[in-house]
């Protein structure tokens, strides 16, 4: 029986490995980052902090899209059989510039073991073709009838997954049979693209035209991560790949990493078939699959998660005042004025996630253990231990699509859109989407009750 967390690293690693074969640019990627992670690694003695070498080394996350209810609850059953259940709402729609068409949510382990085997999650997008502002009923209308025609994942797929699900695994040949059907269910497909129907839908978004202008899905990137993405940056350069103008989230700076730092890179045109009008196959290009690369910090509490936003935001206003100034430093400015500069500091104003420990050897002085968490860590009981976010944030999702779109496209801000939510999105999928936020502090408060349990063992 081969289980389900060998079935996910082995998605994972196939995955990469045909992604490779189809932008080369992004085998470069690779490249970098394993050089970056190994020499951090080797000068760093705090360098798996947040996630063994191997881990790190092995992680990566995918994006998809997909067109239709339907087809979401179909890879989210391929996702089960793998062990990746859907986690946070993502409502991309309401960027002030080039807003995109759909909602999302990320499929990921869940389980801090699983996460620890291999931590693979897939950022997954729906096509929002009910919202009038980007598409009126016409359209609406000829999308259905398209997407309603194409078929993502073959019957033969789902029944595997669903096994697997249910098994918690597949017994050879059939977890190879099911690895090598979900592998090519995300390859780029051969089909022509139909010219007219895919320019109709690039005017309104080039997300659009990529969901819903072609007969099948394809992963759209796959990112690595990196121990030091600033390094990363400079020596994609060097290698003559140019990166967006910056990287999304928070500023490089000397107090804790929090959150998730992310960057990317426009991939090469791909060559691809089109249908013309007259009917005839021609020869021709598209170009809106990227590369994209990512650093991990520590997930934040709500509390934490609010004072990051308005920090993003005090950012934004600065800089619409003073458009020359150097973000990067406008921004840590601001974070050495009010963002907590270490990690226990991070703890005892409770605006990050850690799993406590109880210290072992604690010289005996008579003392018993304090009823308060800044107590226990200042008196030497506990020690803390970073959670690393697992997540994904809108706003450098957003900033990711929007700098590798092509054009605006067009939205209708006069109407409003179709009211959307992580419960509306958990019905369509058919499987509760998750908090993130509870899973932290399930995972936290459970660490809590145990060293409490130990320490109080200990004093009695
Ligand atoms: C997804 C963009 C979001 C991320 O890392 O924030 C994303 C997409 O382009 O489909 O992958
Ligand atoms: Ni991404």
């Amino acid at each position: 029986m081969v289980p389900t967390w060998r079935l996910r690293a082995a998605f994972a690693r196939r995955l990469s490995d045909m992604y490779g074969t189809e932008v080369p640019a992004y085998t470069t990627l690779l490249e970098v980052a394993g050089r970056i992670n190994d020499e951090v690694a080797g000068r760093d003695p705090d360098a798996e902090r947040l996630g063994s070498i191997s881990r790190v080394t092995a992680e990566r996350h995918g994006a998809i899209r997909v067109g239709t209810e339907d087809e979401l609850r179909q890879a989210a059953q391929i996702f089960a059989a793998l062990g990746m259940h859907p986690v946070g709402f993502y409502d991309l729609r309401d960027g002030e510039v080039g807003a995109v068409p759909v909602v999302s949510t990320a499929f990921r382990p869940t389980g801090t073991e699983e996460l620890d085997r291999n931590p693979f999650r897939v950022f997954t997008s729906l096509l929002t073709t009910s919202d009038r502002r980007f598409f009126d009923a016409d359209l609406e209308s000829r999308l259905g009838t398209f997407l309603g025609r194409r078929r993502l994942f073959p019957p033969e797929l789902l029944q595997l997954a669903v096994q697997a699900e249910k098994w918690d695994g597949l017994p050879e040949p059939d977890a190879e049979r099911f690895l090598t059907l979900a592998v090519a269910a995300f390859e780029l497909s051969p089909e022509p693209v139909d010219r007219t129907w895919y320019a109709e839908l690039e005017r309104i978004s080039a997300v659009a035209a990529d969901i819903g202008g072609v007969a099948a899905t394809h992963i759209n990137h796959l990112t690595p991560r990196v121990l030091d993405i600033d390094a990363l940056y400079h020596r994609m350069g060097e290698r003559g790949i140019t990166m967006i103008d910056r990287i999304q989230g928070p500023p490089r700076w000397d107090g804790p990493d929090v959150l998730l730092r992310q960057t990317s890179f426009r991939a090469l045109a791909e060559p691809r078939r089109f249908r013309e009008p007259d009917g005839s196959i021609t020869a021709g290009a598209l170009r809106v699959r990227f590369g994209e690369v990512e650093a991990r910090g520590i997930a934040l509490t709500r509390a934490g998660r609010a004072r990051y936003d308005d920090l993003m935001a005090e950012t934004d206003r600065r800089m619409a005042r003073h458009p020359d100034a150097d973000r990067q430093e406008t921004a840590r400015t601001l974070w050495h004025r009010t963002f907590p500069r270490t990690e226990h500091q991070l703890a005892v104003e409770q605006q990050a996630f850690f799993t406590y420990h109880p210290v072992a050897g604690r010289p005996r002085d008579g003392r018993r253990p304090p009823a308060d968490l800044v107590g226990l860590l200042d008196g030497g009981w506990l020690t803390a231990r970073p959670i690393v976010y697992e997540d994904f944030l809108p706003r450098s999702a957003a900033g990711i699509f929007r700098s590798n779109l092509t054009g605006e496209g067009t939205r209708d801000t006069a109407l409003t859109g179709t009211p959307f939510d992580a419960h509306r999105l958990s019905e369509a999928i058919g499987r509760p989407v998750l908090d993130p936020f509870a899973l932290y502090a399930a995972q936290q408060d459970r660490s809590l009750r145990q060293a409490l349990a130990t320490l109080g063992a200990g004093a009695a």
